[in-house]
């Protein structure tokens, strides 16, 4: 596989995972379809050699340049969503659309011209769990999506599956925890708390910020997408997860202690309607089938380096600080 399209490959988790392949993968060449939407943007990629990458702008719901790009490559990894659960609350026009009816624009691509397909998704698919029951999601879990984001992903899954099962696509799936790392929005949970802080802006918790989230590092769901796309096998489905089980309250603490605040200086706000409790996955499979494992095991060391991120990167976030604060507050969060 040496040519391989990177749809969403602008956003946080599509271009951490072009610049790990651009970092340890020589001889493949990138291209990087991108709507670059609010959430997009193309100086996630500045550092990839020229060489190794093509930028295209462009919808992944616009079947002639699919096709067009299909026609030219072995493999695709489809990140490209609308991926914020509390946008897709407030409007979810756009992540139907992005999210389905995208997928199946791909898909289709993928069938006419044989490229191998892999599906990146969420834990999310699966619903939540208590905060006191013993079980973890596994690829058996039956799917039970509560929010408008969630069931699209849902929904793409399955578009995936009916596709391999009827058409003979080589596609794979994998749902995977809550990421963390650089070139993360600060619409999402761990950014935008430290950004709120370098800010002077107070810190916002939903509910009772007992919430648990499965926290990995961005570079480690790189590392487990490439061996899926060359090692997994055709149809199956693969969770990743990093044993990484946090409630929000630990995570803004923590975040808070590292940023030399005191642990109770942060804003109660309102909950989320319909928020998820829990999710945690157990990754088994994708270790022993794979052998796959992560590199990045110390959370707090993750967290230290993040946050350095985002203090050293201002320019790459100041500009957006404003509307998604004004959004937020427009919504009592
Ligand atoms: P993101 O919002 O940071 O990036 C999404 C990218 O897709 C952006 O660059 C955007 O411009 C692009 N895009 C959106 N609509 C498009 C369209 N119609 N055509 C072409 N490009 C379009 O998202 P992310 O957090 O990097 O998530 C990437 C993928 O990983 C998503 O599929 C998401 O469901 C999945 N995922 C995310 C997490 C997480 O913790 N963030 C966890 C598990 C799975
Ligand atoms: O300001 C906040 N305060 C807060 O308490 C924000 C933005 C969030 N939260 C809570 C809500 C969640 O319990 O923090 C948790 C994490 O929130 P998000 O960062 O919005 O992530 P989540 O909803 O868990 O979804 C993320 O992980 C799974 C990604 O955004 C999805 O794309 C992915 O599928």
């Amino acid at each position: 596989m040496k040519r391989i399209i990177v749809t969403g490959g602008a956003g946080f988790i599509g271009s951490n995972f072009v610049h790990w392949v651009a970092e340890h993968q020589p001889g493949v060449h990138l291209t990087v379809l991108d709507k670059l939407t609010y959430a997009g943007n193309r100086a996630n990629l500045a550092g990839v050699p020229d060489e190794r990458l093509t930028f295209v702008e462009g919808d992944i719901c616009d079947a002639a340049l699919v096709d067009e790009l299909f026609s030219a490559a072995d493999a695709c990894v489809h990140f490209a969503a609308e991926s914020h659960n509390d946008n897709s609350i407030a409007d979810p026009s756009p992540v139907v659309r992005t999210n389905v009816e995208g997928t199946f624009t791909l898909l289709e691509a993928a069938r006419k011209h044989d490229v191998r397909f892999h599906h990146i998704s969420t834990d999310e698919v699966y619903g939540d769990l208590a905060l006191d029951d013993p079980a973890r999601f596994t690829e058996e879990t039956p799917y039970r999506p509560s929010s408008p984001y969630s069931s699209t992903k849902a929904a793409s899954d399955m578009l995936v599956r009916a596709w391999v099962r009827t058409y003979g696509v080589r596609a794979t799936i994998s749902n995977c925890s809550n990421n963390y790392g650089p070139y993360q929005h600060i619409e999402k949970f761990i950014p935008r708390q430290i950004t709120n802080i370098v800010s002077g802006i107070r810190p916002k918790l939903y509910g009772d910020g007992k919430n648990v989230r499965d926290w990995i590092h961005t570079e480690d769901h790189s590392s487990a997408v490439w061996e899926i796309l060359m090692r997994g096998e055709i149809g199956e489905t693969y969770l990743i997860g990093a044993d990484g089980e946090r409630s929000n309250i630990e995570v803004l603490r923590a975040i808070l202690s590292e940023m030399g605040c005191a642990a109770d200086d942060f804003d109660w706000v309102r909950d989320r309607p319909g928020h998820d409790r829990r999710y945690a996955i157990d990754s088994s499979k994708l270790r022993r089938e794979l052998g796959w494992s992560p590199v990045h095991t110390d959370f707090a060391e993750g967290l230290a380096a993040t946050i350095a991120w985002y203090r050293d990167n201002e320019d790459w976030w100041r500009g957006a600080k404003e509307a998604t604060e004004a959004k937020y507050a427009a919504q009592g969060q």
